[in-house]
């Protein structure tokens, strides 16, 4: 519920303030540049840090992929407790968490309509259990969004690679999506096709990835029954795969993308030149921004064996600024095991990693600062530059049309000790700046400190030491159309 009353408000938002600016100052915002976010887009760069959850037979098993030839009995997980699991992910700042619903074993973890291969044959609470349930309503007791990974790739399935298992596919999708209420992003594994089990077959299977799913219409499906979900694959269409799972970022990391299939032709999920995903098209003509997975451990699922090389809340720091940093989404993997409960060694790397969030971005220290620009939209103090401090996104500093490079200087009443800095751009009027550069007053002259090419909802730089500065400047060195900034901040 909240979910879609953030999303209305953020409509209601959009909708009516360009109009109360131009009312109180006659001057109307810019014109978009480019690809523009739509809004449900916009809530989800909102989010930052979301939790994946990969937990099926395979956390039984021991493997990475299910064969789908599993007995559903192995599925025991006889301590399960969704609050438990969610609690340490919210401490985490983690805003909404993804569960992987079906993997490609094709074991469900609710009591779908669709195969007998799910929660319901198992032993696990006699076979009444729900683990989609229990995990979107805990998810919802601590303010969490709810997202599901549903595999393509179904090795259970006798009739996964022909035409019926699409209806199947389209089924489970339609159970999840009207039955567990408000899901804020749907995720399509590119993961398709190869051995499986197939209902006894035992074959191997090869799909066509551009037709076999026909994936407009599975996406226009999901569209009609969660109109404020994003939908993640390799190609969005709201949300691309960064192109690699290690949780990284490029460096530049464009929101737009024009994705390109392995051999140079359309792509599809499964199918898209990999390289470019990291960095995306810098005048590409769709908002399809990154989004970074990364699992805390080695392995996407939990194995008993990993329990030491669980990453290390430095590991999940470095983490979060190369992939949060760069203007995308971090999505962290924290496996649940056997018990169904996360591992005492990833809650406290998690614990850690929230401690750290808190504590560093708790307060903007140029919050007090007096702001002045040459270059305010109609000299209107609507588009002035104090509204980079005052921790608002629907206020912006802005230049007229035609001015493309603008700086800002922000003084303190007192000298400021900080060693990150954070930038972001009014995105609902596109990606418009190619590059920036901030610099502290030394000894009577400007020194520059910091630089960066893409800003876009948030760019995060790390000073290799912290810096002592009274006075700074925010300079756009390259933009493609007049800059329009929504925040200028400083970390100690
Ligand atoms: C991959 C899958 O094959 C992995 O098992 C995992 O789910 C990961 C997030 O996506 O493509």
């Amino acid at each position: 519920m909240a979910y879609h009353r953030q999303v209305l408000t953020r409509r209601a938002f959009l909708a009516f303030t360009p109009f109360a600016v131009s009312a109180a100052s006659r001057i109307p915002p810019p014109a978009p540049y480019g690809a523009i976010p739509s809004d449900r887009q916009l809530q989800w760069h909102s989010l930052e840090t979301t939790a994946f959850l990969h937990f099926t037979v395979n956390t039984f098993t021991n493997r990475e992929w299910g064969l789908g030839d599993e007995d559903p009995n192995i599925f025991n997980p006889a301590k399960f407790d969704a609050d438990a699991i969610v609690a340490p992910l919210a401490d985490a700042g983690m805003r909404g968490v993804i569960l992987t619903c079906k993997h490609h074993d094709g074991f469900c973890l609710w009591p779908t309509q669709t195969t007998d291969h799910c929660v319901r044959a198992s032993s696990w609470r006699a076979g009444k259990g729900d683990v989609v349930r229990d995990l979107s309503d805990a998810a919802r007791r601590r303010g969490l969004l709810f997202g599901v990974y549903v595999s393509p790739w179904d090795r259970n399935n006798a009739a996964y690679g022909k035409p019926g298992y699409i209806d199947v596919y389209r089924r489970q999708l339609t159970e999840l999506l009207t039955g567990y209420g408000p899901i804020f992003e749907v995720w399509h594994d590119g993961a398709n096709g190869g051995d499986g089990y197939y209902g006894g077959a035992r074959e191997k299977r090869t799909i066509d990835k551009a037709t076999y799913y026909d994936w407009p219409r599975t996406w226009d499906m999901i569209r009609k029954l969660q109109p404020g979900a994003v939908i993640f694959s390799d190609v969005g269409p709201d949300v691309r795969w960064v192109g690699n799972e290690r949780g990284i970022a490029g460096d530049p990391c464009w929101c737009a993308y024009d994705p390109v299939g392995a051999n140079g032709g359309p792509a599809s999920p499964g199918d898209v030149r990999e390289r470019e995903s990291p960095t995306g098209t810098r005048h590409g003509s769709k908002w399809l921004p990154a989004e970074c997975d990364v699992s805390i451990r080695p392995g996407w699922f939990w194995h008993e064996a990993e329990n030491a090389r669980v990453k290390k809340p430095e590991q999940l720091i470095d983490l979060y600024y190369k992939s949060v940093g760069r203007g995308a989404t971090l999505l962290l993997n924290v496996p649940p095991n056997r018990d169904g409960l996360l591992n005492a060694e990833d809650i406290a790397s998690l614990a850690k990693f929230g401690e750290y969030r808190r504590a560093t971005f708790a307060r903007n220290l140029l919050e007090h600062a007096k702001a002045a620009s040459p270059q305010v939209r109609g000299k209107d103090r609507a588009f002035g530059p104090a509204n980079l401090l005052d921790g608002r996104d629907d206020t912006f500093w802005a230049a007229d049309d035609a001015v493309l490079l603008a700086e800002a200087t922000f003084d303190l009443p007192r000298p400021a000790r900080f060693d990150i800095i954070r930038i972001r751009e009014a995105i609902r009027f596109g990606q418009r700046i190619d590059a920036m550069g901030i610099d502290s007053w030394n000894n009577g002259q400007w020194e520059e400190i910091a630089s960066a090419s893409s800003i876009g909802p948030r760019r995060l730089i790390q000073l290799a030491k912290p810096i002592t500065a009274q006075r700074l400047r925010l300079r756009v060195t390259k933009a493609s159309a007049s800059p329009a900034l929504t925040e200028f901040a400083v970390f100690g």
